[in-house]
Order: structure tokens, then C-alpha cells, then sequence
């Protein structure tokens, strides 16, 4: 879950202009419990604060700058935005991430070279140094078309955060860990690798965004996408406007985590320094309509048979291991016969599944692997993609079926496909939007 959280949300904007005053900046209720605890239920793994936006304001009292919250009326500048989160993160077992906006508008120091790169540089430090352990970075490519022309040393900057944070990962359009799905609605491509050629990145060009969208089978990198996307219209908080309705936000969650993609929601706190209302109902309803489809795989004990197995019956790569509890390391795995199409089968031991949502995963660990594959139902074609990856979800065309066998059919594989996981699902038709439970 993304925080967008600063001094925009006392100023009704999206982009400050970095004139703002520090006076501004007063959430009286501030509970960083409160996001915790929202982004917890939902079942949040990670939140990612803004430290600093566009405009430069720091919600922790760097020592590098006066426009922060040490000049704000907020605690009589005693507060720290950045440890409060860390606190309540820490007391809930959830990681923390940190952005910070390397496009400034407020500081002199912005385009002149060797100066606001040391600058960037002390900030960093300072973030990563105080506030143990941070799990990813998130670096904006942004910036504003009469922008002041600005050469950040990427190259030095993620070579620090590696020796401060060894086990961090890095955000950027051009990763190196994770990189930008390449738009902002949530969307990822039909098709969608984890591989990219980084040579071809460059962080801030508009031009590639397309390519981050998809990937590259031949990349040889591994940078996964990640898709940001906001609950609301804007990415801060702004009182005229309202969460998405939770159909929309099924329909990220399929286009996202469903197509090989990590989900960063933004949800933003308000100028009283609490996650509204009425964005709490709808994470509560996402969260609960999201369990509701995803908790049972209705495929649990049933008989699994495949084209192939390698190693035969006591091999231990049987199309069983899609079936059981540990998805990632235990997988089923054809034989050795590269240029043959292989499929997996569930067949079901009596009434049957009924389902309209079919969920499959390769063995990510050991790469991404698949290009093109077809579920079967009962020999009918049901549903169709291309790529796989970490998961695959396809909502059926046809809605609601019932069949004795459903069939993953792999069409075109780059070496031997490895499925960890497969099943089929139900998503209940009607979603009361009302109070969240489902019919
Ligand atoms: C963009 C920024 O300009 C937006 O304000 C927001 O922070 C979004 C996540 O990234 O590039």
C-alpha cells in the first residue's frame, strides 16, 4: 500500500510548487496505527510512504533543509512522520518502503549538478540510516515539463542505498529490482514478463513505456513489474473526491496481481492525518471480496493427471505438487521433451467444479517460462493468454461453468513449463457494494 501523505494534502493539489510555507502542514489526528492497521486488514504486506514529494517538504526533520516538519505547528515541529509509521509497521509485522521524489521545486541546490546530487545523497543516508530496516525505495521518475534540467547520479545513488540496506529493493522505471508497469491505472500488459533488458531503460522517457508494459522473453534481467495505482482519482488526499467503487478494484486486482504484477495501492490520508472513512469501507470490501474468491481452490483433493511427468511415477515432479499446500518450491514438471506441448489435468472426484475464475503459477523461482497456453473445460476451450509468471488469473468468458476436468494446455514454453499451482475459483456474481459481503 502506497501513502501519499505531505504538505499537497493542506493544499488541495497534486504537484506542489515548493513555495508552500512549513506552517501549512498540521494533521492533528495523525495515527500512523490507523494506516497500519487499515493496510494490515486489507492484507497488506508492505506500505510505502512519501518522505518528500515534488515540493521538497519532508515529513522526518532532515537536517539538510528547514522546509520540513520541524517548522511545521504539528507536535511544535517535534514530530516525525517517517518513525511514526516505522513504529506502527514494526508493532504489525508490516515492511516499510520509502519515495523520495528526486525532482525538487523548492531547494537552490536543483540543477546544479554536483551540489543537489550530494544533497539527494545525505537525504538518502539519512532515511536509510535512522529508521531500520527499509524493504524498498521508491525512486519517481516525474518531473514537469519545464522542469530545470537536472543529471542525477542514479548509478551512485543505488550503489549507497545497497550498502545501507542490503536486502532492499529498488524502484525505478528502470528497476533494478522492481520496475514501473508504465502506467498509472493499475494495468499491466495481457502479456507481461519479468525479463527486460535494462540497456534499454532510461529512467523518466516516456518513450519506453510500452515495453515496461510487457517485458521482453529475450530481457536479461529480472525486474518485475510493479503497478501503482491510486484508491482515488488523484494521489492525495482531496475532500471533493471519492474511493473507487470495488468492481474497479477487482478489475486491478485482475490486471495486476493477475497478470504477473506486484499491486501498490495508493490510499491517502487526509489533513486530520487518518485514512477516511469511506476508503476504509471499500478496502474492506476489497479485502473481504478478495478472500472470498481466493481462499479455497476448489480443486483440493481431487485427482491431477498430466501429459508427462519427470523422473515418472516416484520422480517427485507428479501434476499433484499443483495441488498442494507449498506453492512456489514444489511443481509439477513434464518430461524432458522440449518441443512437445504439454498439459496438466484436474479432474474432479465427484459433482464436479463449478467456477468462472481459473488461477494458475508457474515455479517462479526457476524463471518465466510459458508463452502461450488454453483451459480446457470438459474439452471446451474456456480461456486463452500468453504469459503466466508468478500468477495468472483469467476471469472465463463464459461465466459461470461446471465441469468434471479442467485442463491447462501449454502451447509454446521457453524450455520446460513448471507449474507450481493451479485451480479453479468462484467469484460470487453479485458484490454487495453496500456492506462488503457477497451473494
Ligand atoms: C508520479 C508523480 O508525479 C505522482 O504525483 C505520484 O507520486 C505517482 C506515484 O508518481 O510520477
Amino acid at each position: 500500500m502506497f501513502f501519499h501523505f505531505g504538505m499537497n494534502t493542506f493544499t488541495d493539489s497534486e504537484w506542489g510548487n515548493g513555495n508552500e510555507s512549513s506552517s501549512q502542514f498540521n494533521p492533528t489526528g495523525l495515527n500512523a496505527h490507523q494506516w497500519v492497521d487499515v493496510a494490515s486488514k486489507t492484507g497488506v504486506s508492505l506500505v510505502i510512504l512519501t518522505a518528500k514529494h515534488h515540493d521538497w517538504f519532508c515529513l522526518w526533520p532532515s537536517q539538510y533543509t528547514q522546509h520540513s516538519v520541524k517548522n511545521s505547528p504539528w507536535k511544535n515541529g517535534h514530530g516525525d512522520v517517517v518513525r511514526e509509521l516505522v513504529d506502527a509497521a514494526n508493532t504489525s509485522g508490516i515492511d516499510v518502503g520509502l519515495y523520495l521524489s528526486p525532482w525538487d521545486r523548492h531547494d537552490k541546490r536543483y540543477g546544479l549538478e554536483l551540489e543537489y546530487n550530494e544533497y539527494y545523497l545525505a537525504q538518502l543516508q539519512e532515511l536509510l540510516n535512522r529508521y531500520g530496516s527499509v524493504k524498498e525505495i521508491w525512486f519517481d521518475g516525474a518531473k514537469g515539463p519545464n522542469a530545470t534540467k537536472m543529471n542525477y547520479y542514479f548509478g551512485d545513488w543505488f550503489s549507497m542505498v545497497k550498502e545501507l540496506q542490503s536486502s532492499i529493493n529498488i524502484f525505478s522505471d528502470a528497476g533494478p529490482d522492481v520496475r514501473w508497469v508504465g502506467d498509472e491505472k493499475g494495468y499491466a500488459g495481457s502479456t507481461c514478463w519479468s525479463t527486460i533488458n535494462r540497456t534499454s531503460l532510461r529512467i523518466g522517457d516516456g518513450s519506453i513505456v510500452g515495453y515496461l508494459n510487457v517485458g521482453d522473453p529475450r530481457g536479461t534481467d529480472w525486474v518485475p513489474p510493479e503497478c501503482d495505482v491510486s484508491i482515488r482519482t488523484g494521489w492525495f488526499w482531496h475532500k471533493s473526491e471519492e474511493p473507487k467503487p470495488l468492481s474497479q478494484l477487482i478489475d486491478i486486482y485482475y490486471n495486476s496481481v493477475g497478470r504477473n504484477c506486484l499491486l501498490l495501492l495508493n490510499v491517502p490520508p487526509n489533513s486530520t492525518g487518518l485514512i477516511s472513512d469511506a476508503d476504509v469501507r471499500r478496502l474492506q470490501e476489497f479485502g473481504r471480496a478478495i478472500d472470498t474468491i481466493f481462499t479455497t481452490n476448489l480443486a483440493e483433493g481431487s485427482i491431477s493427471e498430466a501429459s508427462s511427468q519427470r523422473g515418472g511415477k516416484n520422480g517427485g515432479f507428479g501434476p499433484e505438487k499443483a495441488l498442494d499446500k507449498d506453492h512456489l518450491w514444489t511443481y509439477w514438471a513434464p518430461n524432458n521433451e522440449a518441443h512437445k506441448e504439454h498439459w496438466i489435468e484436474i479432474v474432479a472426484r465427484e459433482k464436479g467444479f463449478r467456477f468462472n475464475v481459473e488461477r494458475i503459477q508457474e515455479a517462479i523461482g526457476l524463471g518465466q517460462r510459458i508463452q502461450s497456453h488454453e483451459i480446457y473445460a470438459d474439452g471446451n476451450l474456456v480461456a486463452n493468454g500468453t504469459t503466466i509468471g508468478n500468477k495468472r488469473l483469467h476471469r472465463l468468458a463464459l461465466g459461470t461453468l461446471q465441469a468434471h476436468r479442467v485442463r491447462l494446455h501449454i502451447r509454446e514454453s521457453r524450455g520446460l513449463p513448471l507449474i507450481s499451482s493451479i485451480g479453479p475459483y468462484w467469484q460470487p456474481e453479485k458484490v454487495n457494494i453496500k456492506n462488503g459481503t457477497h451473494q
